[in-house]
């Protein structure tokens, strides 16, 4: 039985805890997919599951959580609490399920904050539907914790900007419909000169040129931009305006990091137990010696905190909170962290089954890995924080 009583909260309303239970039951009820592994270890073993995932979450109007109502989604402005919860629940169950349903919300959150209402209109239903794969390009191969410094370009001729650069670890590269890919145009020097523009796959000039395998499968690939002309009108926010477009979107997505790495640890944790109350040792079950019971505490207790921050964070932005950037970090440093600990513990209680492949504990050991990368390493986000504080005293 999974923990419910954090849906107690006071960060949470009743269409909250009634939106916990429903995606509980349709996991139970699609359990077949949801369990459902990669066949092959290639860099495109996940493509297949993936699209079906997102084409399920969308059938199923699950999507609707990542638009705004006024283009196909549930409510008025992202609701990140609801957000979290999705991811939370969705990566207990299954990784690749939230990694489908956070890419449809990431890839397009800069449109729905900062997109015009062409743009709006045109990509965030069938996005919200699961019809359309959607992508977050911002990282390069010489630039990816440093955002200010990218070096692709976006040089005007006419009507449209002609792009050139490399974009690297974009996730749903190779499936995705479109691509929202920050570029300099050179307004001025350093993060006041990027912009934002959304790049349809297909677009002359902009070539997948490897797909990247990882530790766990999911869509990931490397794009070149060669002389790939975009309208300008697909321009996302103003001219100079992509590093906040960028940031902007982060600090709703990194609390959403923080709560699928909690849906994470507690599938940990649960195997733990389950573990600790079968398996038996000296003579009597493993949960009955001390030091299986302090790790099985301390996993308890971090993942108790790490979600105290979690919904925290998304409360403090669903309440109308302009900026939650240090609370956004502190939610995805501290989440994520005590995921991989909490993940490496119960690998530890499984002992020798618990590296064995195919074993859920295993499979989540490999799963946690990248949180504690993308969207911003732990080390960024530990300076952001720092920063903030710094700020603040003077
Ligand atoms: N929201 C709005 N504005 C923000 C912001 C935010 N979250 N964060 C920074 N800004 C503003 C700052 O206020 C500052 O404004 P001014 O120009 O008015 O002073 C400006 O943006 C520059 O900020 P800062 O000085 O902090 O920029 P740096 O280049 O030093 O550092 C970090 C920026 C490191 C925070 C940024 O590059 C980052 O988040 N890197 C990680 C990126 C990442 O997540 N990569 C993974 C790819 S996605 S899978």
């Amino acid at each position: 039985m999974a923990e419910r009583s954090f849906l107690d909260w006071p960060f949470f309303d009743e269409r909250h805890r009634r939106l916990a239970e429903e995606l509980e039951t349709w996991c139970t009820t699609h359990r077949d997919l949801l369990v459902a592994r990669p066949a092959h270890s290639e860099a495109t073993a996940a493509d297949e599951l993936c699209r079906k995932l997102v084409a399920r979450l969308g059938a199923d109007g699950w999507l609707r959580h990542c638009v705004p109502a006024a283009h196909g989604g549930v409510a008025e402005t992202l609701d990140v609490r609801s957000l979290c919860l999705l991811r939370e629940i969705l990566a207990r169950h299954s990784a690749l399920a939230d990694f489908a349903f956070a890419m449809q919300g990431l890839g397009t959150g800069a449109i729905s904050l900062y997109g015009g209402e062409e743009l709006r209109r045109r990509l965030l239903p069938p996005v919200a539907r699961g019809e359309k794969i959607a992508a977050f390009a911002l990282s390069e191969p010489e630039a990816g914790s440093d955002v200010a410094a990218l070096a692709t370009t976006a040089v005007r001729e006419g009507g449209d900007y002609l792009l050139e650069g490399e974009k690297t670890w974009i996730s749903n590269g190779g499936i995705a419909d479109h691509y929202l890919v920050f570029a300099r145009t050179g307004e001025a020097p350093g993060h006041r000169g990027l912009s934002a523009f959304l790049v349809e796959a297909g677009t002359p000039g902009l070539e997948i040129v490897e797909r990247i395998a990882t530790l766990a499968p999911h869509p990931l690939a490397r794009l070149r931009f060669r002389g790939c002309r975009v309208p300008a009108a697909e321009m996302v926010g103003a001219p100079g305006q992509g590093f906040e477009v960028a940031m902007a979107t982060l600090d709703i997505f990194r609390p959403t990091v923080g709560a699928a790495a909690v849906g994470m640890a507690r599938a940990a944790l649960g195997e733990a137990l389950r573990r600790a109350r079968e398996r038996r040792l000296f003579g009597a079950p493993l949960g009955d010696l001390q030091l299986i019971q302090a790790k099985l505490a301390d996993m308890a207790t971090e993942i108790e905190a790490a979600a105290l921050l979690v919904y925290r964070a998304a409360w403090e932005k669903d309440r109308g909170t302009p900026r939650i950037t240090r609370e956004a970090s502190m939610a995805k440093l501290f989440a994520t962290e005590a995921a991989q600990r909490a993940i490496d513990q119960a690998v530890q209680i499984w002992g020798g089954l618990g590296v064995t492949s195919g074993v859920r504990v295993e499979e989540l050991y490999r799963e946690i890995r990248a949180l504690r990368i993308y969207e911003g390493a732990s080390e960024i986000q530990r300076l952001i924080i720092a920063r903030q504080l710094l700020r603040a005293v003077g």
